[in-house]
């Protein structure tokens, strides 16, 4: 308890003196100084310093979908007295103060002026049931690890202007994003007749298609207006083709024929317009804005790209195993809605019999058993783990080629958006 008062003490110390972004010593050496004096010694300390940030900096989605994940990671990064001192890097934390600012702006952004319009709209906003806050964190770290601050400025006044503008619009990006994706998340409840999400009712099974519907279109054209206020016609165009991206993945999914439903190609293609094209573009979009070179906009989207698809991989792994890695512990909705994903593609290889399952379809619940049965014979789950793994390998390996940089800061951004893959994979939620 100590620990955590003083770690927090620190982080506000921090922040209040250094700003927001700054890798400074106070807080390294705060952490260095609290590990040291913990009662249960350096480990008991380490992990302390987990639990209380997420505490102290209020991730409370985060620690229950990617919590196992951040023991693995660990950076020697802080040299210090000749000794190292390691840094435990949590991609949440890191951005946590900017996600609460952020969380409060779109719920102002998403004030409507019919009160049920107003109280449907809010619904995914409200403290609680914002969901992992996945892709803001992405957004904010991308935006950290391209800094430009450190170029050299014709004076250190306006420079400071220039980078909190940029901040801004980068911070727009963000809100854009989730705001774009809860409207999808409306308009596919209704689609899947679905009546739970995040935890709680699903707003057509609460208020009714309609209105969900109607939500929807309204998350969107207050996307469309803040990105409209960033006059980049670029931009424009990206979010633009994302929201066309959505619509033509969902339609792929409702529409594909018995050969399309077999095929990974059309599955990854699907996979790319469902989930990854969002990320992908809004990490571009973020590079376009800080006025990078289309080489590191190429590598800012790939890292998107890369990591929406893994992400996706492991949803659809999970969707099977659940939180435990045996099958038939997760919902199964996909394939009771007759999705065909990757684990599914991945055993048709090793059995092919199991396409005629699959053609037949999974309305008679006992095919849903044959497939499973399939599905624990082969190597389909270990195999959709795999690509998720050479897909977050990609991530990383394009993080690694942008520019150098020396920045303290932007170091430790692309640690964390590094660090971001190694979690995506490894999550159990
Ligand atoms: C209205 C833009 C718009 C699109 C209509 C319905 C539709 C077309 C597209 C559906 C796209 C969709 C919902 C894809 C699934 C994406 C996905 C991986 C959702 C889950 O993301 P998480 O796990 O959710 O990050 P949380 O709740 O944590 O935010």
């Amino acid at each position: 308890m100590i620990f955590i008062r003083a770690f927090s003490r620190a982080v506000r110390f921090q922040r209040k003196i250094f700003g927001e972004y700054s890798s400074s010593l106070c807080l390294q050496q705060a952490t260095f100084r609290d590990i040291l004096s913990a009662p249960e010694g350096p480990e008991g300390a380490v992990s302390h310093l987990r639990g209380s940030s997420l505490k102290v900096l209020g991730c409370r989605e985060f620690s229950s979908w990617a919590f196992p994940a951040l023991y693995s990671v660990r950076h020697q990064i802080h040299q210090q007295s000749n000794s190292y001192v390691e840094e435990q890097l949590d991609p949440f934390s890191l951005v946590a103060d900017e996600l609460s600012i952020l969380a409060n702006r779109l719920r102002a952004m998403v004030v409507a002026e019919v009160p049920k319009l107003a109280s449907a709209a809010e619904y995914f906003f409200k403290l609680g049931v914002e969901g992992k806050r996945f892709r803001p964190t992405v957004l904010l770290l991308m935006s950290s690890a391209l800094d430009v601050s450190t170029h050299e400025p014709p004076s250190k006044t306006i420079e400071n202007t220039l980078t909190t503008k940029l901040r801004d619009r980068q911070q727009c990006i963000a809100e854009i994003t989730e705001m774009i994706h809860v409207a999808s998340l409306l308009h596919d409840d209704v689609l899947d007749d679905a009546d739970t999400r995040r935890g709680i009712g699903s707003l057509n099974f609460v208020m009714g298609n309609k209105l969900a519907v109607l939500a929807g279109d309204f998350l969107l054209s207050r996307a469309c207006v803040a990105l409209a206020s960033l006059k980049n016609t670029e931009v424009v165009s990206l979010l633009a083709t994302v929201v066309e991206h959505l619509v033509t993945g969902e339609t792929m999914q409702m529409t594909s024929s018995s050969n399309d439903r077999c095929s990974m190609e059309y599955y990854i293609q699907k996979t790319y317009y469902k989930t990854a094209s969002l990320i992908a573009n809004s990490c571009k979009a973020i590079a376009l804005l800080a006025g990078q070179t289309t080489e590191v906009a190429t590598l800012a989207y790939d890292y998107g790209r890369n990591l929406g698809l893994a992400f996706q991989l492991i949803d659809d792994v999970l969707d099977f195993t659940g939180t435990s890695a045996s099958l038939g512990k997760g919902s199964l909705s996909d394939i009771r809605h007759g999705i065909i994903t990757a684990p599914i593609l991945f055993a048709m290889e090793e059995f092919p019999e199991l396409r005629v399952v699959v053609e037949q379809g999974f309305e008679n619940p006992s095919n849903v058993d044959i497939a499973l049965e399939y599905l624990g014979k082969s190597r389909g789950i270990q195999r959709a783990r795999e690509l998720a793994k050479e897909h977050a390998s990609l991530a990383a390996a394009a993080i690694d080629s942008l520019p150098g940089n020396d920045d303290e800061d932007v170091k430790r951004s692309r640690r964390a958006l590094i660090d971001l893959t190694h979690i995506v994979i490894t999550r159990t939620k």
